[in-house]
């Protein structure tokens, strides 16, 4: 079946390869995308419709961003009213109710001390950003300019912008695109191939982040800003932190004088069973960097909750009241609309008791996925929360196919899962059933078997 754009006044059919020129796809092989597309009509709770009218399960919730499921009524009215009222207000020097509403919510849900939300563009990717140059800026402030080196892990994913780029670690994202910012590269805390932890392992957390100290001593604590980490890694392919890194990191840089933030993009707002991966884990970093499931998806919506010796420490420098604290914002910091759909989603996560529900469904996931040891390519499995990696041993000199084409067969059976690497990545919805995250392992078990 073939669906016609009629609101365009053409006649071209969907699927046809010209009317998918224009558009240069994120992240995706277009010129594969475009001679087999995979396009995404309507969606609803667990399951996606694609245009041939088939089923498909939210195996990634989106991008790790829609666990409440699709079309949450509550958050679709909300946003709803908010476009029909309010649908922009100017982001700098005026403001509307609803961004104070909301950061009021997010701070009553933060570990105690993080208490100051900036709002930044939408993507998780300007949290980030804003985030590293708040930690200059705030050196800067107590007259340590010379503290602007940031320093992120191997492996590391912290959006696509040039700081996050530099403080990153998957090579892919950085290469080709030269000189990035002062950075340096803590140790990886991947596990080695084989592993099969579940959850988060026991050991060597400490001795890992003492990789820490290796760069105090290469660049001095006078020269470093901040340390930044995601509680645990997405996108390098699900990679917990063993017990005690976290504390060791914060220990470490309490004791030199280097901020530490906490990239939370996909760790916040439940991923975890927690508000947030520093609860979960723990840690309270000085930043909190939020994006994605703060608004399920539905708008987007990312900033930086702070500590108020840094909100402070801005407001006591300021000069005249009139005055900025700090030249940084984006048109879009803390849109209506987004607001609308953020208040509403942190209302449906609290009311509908979510986290307690992704607590009491992880075991099962965990399970699940560690079943699949033992099924064709699979070299190491990890998870925590409603989040798993599989690592597949590579097809020589293709590392990328293997799992490209288990993904695609996953999609082709009805089931959504993200590739990316080495790794096949699940982060199924948190209202999903026990039945369908079986199901949605038992088929990744069979399409593994079935993959040369
Ligand atoms: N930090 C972290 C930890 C992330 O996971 C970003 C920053 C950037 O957010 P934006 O909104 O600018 O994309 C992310 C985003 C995947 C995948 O499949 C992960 C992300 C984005 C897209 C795909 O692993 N993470
Ligand atoms: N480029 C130009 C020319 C602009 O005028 C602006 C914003 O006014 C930007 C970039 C930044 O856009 P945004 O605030 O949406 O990040």
């Amino acid at each position: 079946m073939t669906h016609s754009p009629g609101h365009r006044g053409t006649t071209a059919s969907l699927t046809d390869r010209a009317f998918l020129e224009a558009h240069w796809m994120p992240f995706t092989g277009n010129r594969q995308f475009k001679a087999a597309p995979r396009l995404l009509t309507h969606a609803e709770g667990a399951y996606y419709t694609d245009v041939e009218g088939r089923k498909i399960f939210d195996g990634l919730s989106g991008l790790w961003c829609t666990g409440l499921g699709h079309g949450r009524r509550e958050i679709v009215e909300a946003v709803s009213r908010q476009i029909a009222s309010l649908d922009y207000a100017p982001a700098f020097q005026f403001g509307h109710p609803l961004s104070f509403e909301l950061a009021n919510r997010i701070v009553e849900r933060m570990p105690k001390g993080l208490d100051h939300v900036m709002f930044a563009g939408g993507s998780g990717s300007d949290a980030v950003d804003s985030s590293l140059k708040l930690a200059r800026a705030f050196w800067r402030v107590k007259a340590q300019g010379g503290k602007t080196r940031l320093i992120g892990r191997l492996q590391a994913y912290h959006g696509v912008n040039f700081g996050g780029i530099s403080v990153g670690g998957m090579v892919a994202n950085r290469k080709p695109y030269g000189q990035g910012i002062e950075a340096g590269h803590l140790a990886g805390i991947q596990p080695p191939a084989g592993s099969f932890f579940r959850g988060q392992p026991a050991e060597h957390g400490a001795k890992l982040a003492d990789s820490l100290l290796g760069l105090i001593e290469l660049y001095d604590a006078s020269t470093i800003a901040a340390v930044i980490v995601e509680p645990f890694s997405g996108s390098g392919g699900v990679i917990i932190p063993p017990r005690g890194y976290l504390q060791r990191l914060r220990e470490i840089c309490d004791q030199h004088g280097i901020l530490l933030i906490f990239d939370e993009v996909i760790t916040g707002f439940g991923r975890c069973g927690a508000w947030t991966g520093a609860e979960a884990f723990g840690v309270t970093p000085d930043m909190l960097v939020f994006a994605k499931q703060s608004t399920n998806g539905v708008q987007p919506l990312s900033g930086v909750v702070v500590k108020k010796e840094i909100y402070d420490t801005f407001m006591a420098a300021g000069g005249q009241e009139y005055l900025l604290e700090i030249a940084h914002g984006y048109t879009y910091s803390a849109h209506p609309v987004a607001c609308a759909a953020g208040i509403a989603t942190l209302d449906l996560i609290a009311r509908e008791n979510v986290l307690e529900r992704v607590r009491e469904l992880t075991p099962r996931f965990e399970h699940a996925v560690h079943g699949l040891r033992g099924a064709r390519h699979v070299l190491d499995i990890r998870n925590y929360g409603m989040a798993a990696g599989l690592t597949l041993e590579a097809l020589p000199g293709e590392p990328a196919r293997r799992p490209f084409e288990v993904a695609m067969a996953m999609f082709n059976k009805g089931f959504y899962v993200r590739y990316g690497g080495a790794t096949i990545q699940l982060a199924p919805p948190f209202i999903s059933t026990e039945a369908e995250i079986d199901r949605l392992a038992e088929v990744l078990g069979e399409t593994l078997n079935q993959t040369d």
